[in-house]
C-alpha cells in the first residue's frame, strides 16, 4: 500500500451518540472547513467523496445485552453501514479515510476492512492511538459509551455480537493490536487488557524509550508479515493544549512534533491500508485549532514531508498574486 499518491476514499460519519457528550457530530464538517479534500488533492491523491453517511430511517433491532450500551441500535447501525463502506473501498483498491464522529464508529470501519484482509489472506494490523484503551464491554463499562468498547469488539470480546449481527465482518487478532499514547485505563479494562496480552503502549514507554524506536518496532512487525495496517487516529492522542476539540481530555498526550513523526513513520513504512480520524469535538474547539492541526497530521500521513510544506510566506506570496 503506497501512500504516494493512492486513491483515497473518504467517508464522513456524524455519529456522536457513542461519546459521552454531544458535538463530535460536527466533526467531519469542521475537518473539511479546515481544508482536508484540498489538502489531499493537494498532495496528489486521487480523491472519492462520498459525502457525510447518514442514518438509516429503519435501525436494526439489536437483542438485549447484559450491562449498559447506550443508542446500541444506532451504533449498530452505523457500524454496519461502515463496515461495507470501508470493505467496499478496499475491494476497489482503494484507501478508506473515515472522519468521525466518536471512536464507535471503528467497531464499523475496522470490521470491514478485517474482512477484506481474511478474504485477501493478509494479515490485518491495527495502531490505536489514544490516550483511553476503549477495551470495556457493555458488562463492564462505568459509563456505557459505546465509544469506550470498540476496540473490545474487534477483539471478539463477548456482550457486542449483536452490533454487527449477521452482517458479514472481520475481526481483529488481539495479538496485532497496538494500544499507543495510553493514560487512561479503567480498572476493569486493566483486568481484560492483561488477561489478553494486548500491547499497552502507554506514555510512559514513550517518554522513556521514545516515540520512534516504539513505532519502529509495530512498522517492522508489520512489513515482516506483508500485513496490513489500520490506523485508528483518536484526536486525545494529543495533548489537549494542543488538540482542545475532543470531550475527553487527559493531560500528558503526544507533543505536536511526536504526533507528526508517528504519521511521517507511517507514511514512509508503505504499510497503512485505511485510516479513522475519530473524537473531533468541533464545539469544545478553540477557533479551529484542533480541525487545523488533524488536517495537518493527515497531511504527514499522505506524504506531506516538512521539505515540501508551504510556508506562511509562501502563502501569502501566492494571495498577493492571486
Ligand atoms: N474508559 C471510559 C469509558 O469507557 O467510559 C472513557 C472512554 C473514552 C473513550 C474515548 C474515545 O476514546
Ligand atoms: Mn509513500
Ligand atoms: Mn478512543
Ligand atoms: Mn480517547
Amino acid at each position: 500500500e503506497d501512500t504516494h499518491k493512492q486513491k483515497l476514499t473518504i467517508i464522513g460519519a456524524p455519529i456522536e451518540e457513542g461519546a459521552g457528550r454531544l458535538g463530535a457530530l460536527m466533526g467531519p464538517a469542521a475537518l473539511r472547513t479546515a481544508g482536508l479534500i484540498r489538502t489531499l488533492e493537494e498532495l496528489g491523491h486521487p480523491v472519492e467523496d462520498r459525502g457525510d453517511l447518514r442514518l438509516p430511517d429503519v435501525l436494526p433491532v439489536v437483542p438485549p445485552v447484559a450491562g449498559l450500551a447506550h443508542h446500541i441500535e444506532k451504533i449498530a447501525a452505523w457500524s454496519r453501514m461502515l463496515s461495507a463502506e470501508t470493505y467496499e473501498a478496499m475491494k476497489h483498491g482503494s484507501f478508506p479515510v473515515i472522519l468521525g464522529g466518536d471512536h464507535s464508529l471503528s467497531m464499523g470501519s475496522v470490521s470491514g476492512v478485517a474482512r477484506y484482509c481474511e478474504e485477501h489472506n493478509r494479515e490485518l494490523f491495527v495502531l490505536w492511538l489514544d490516550a483511553h484503551s476503549d477495551f470495556n464491554t457493555p458488562a463492564t463499562s462505568p459509563s456505557g459509551n459505546m465509544h469506550g468498547m470498540s476496540a473490545a469488539l474487534l477483539c471478539r470480546e463477548p456482550g457486542l455480537e449483536g452490533v454487527l449481527g449477521n452482517e458479514p465482518h472481520g475481526f481483529v487478532k488481539p495479538e496485532n493490536l497496538h494500544l499507543f499514547g495510553i493514560r487512561s485505563i479503567d480498572s476493569t479494562e486493566r483486568v481484560l487488557l492483561r488477561e489478553r496480552g494486548i500491547d499497552v503502549i502507554d506514555m510512559r514507554k514513550i517518554d522513556e524509550f521514545g516515540i520512534a524506536k516504539l513505532m519502529r518496532g509495530i512498522i517492522e512487525r508489520v512489513q515482516k508479515a506483508n500485513g496490513i495496517l489500520h490506523v485508528s487516529f483518536d484526536v486525545d492522542f494529543i495533548d489537549p493544549s494542543l488538540a482542545p476539540g475532543v470531550g475527553t481530555t487527559v493531560p500528558g498526550g503526544a507533543t505536536y512534533r511526536e504526533a507528526h513523526l508517528v504519521m511521517e513513520m507511517l507514511h514512509d513504512s508503505g504499510v497503512v491500508g485505511s485510516l479513522d480520524v475519530v473524537e473531533l469535538n468541533p464545539f469544545l474547539d478553540e477557533r479551529g485549532k484542533s480541525a487545523l492541526l488533524l488536517v495537518d497530521l493527515v497531511a504527514s500521513i499522505f506524504g506531506r514531508q516538512i521539505f515540501d510544506k508551504p510556508t506562511l510566506s509562501d502563502q501569502s506570496a501566492a494571495a498577493l498574486n492571486a
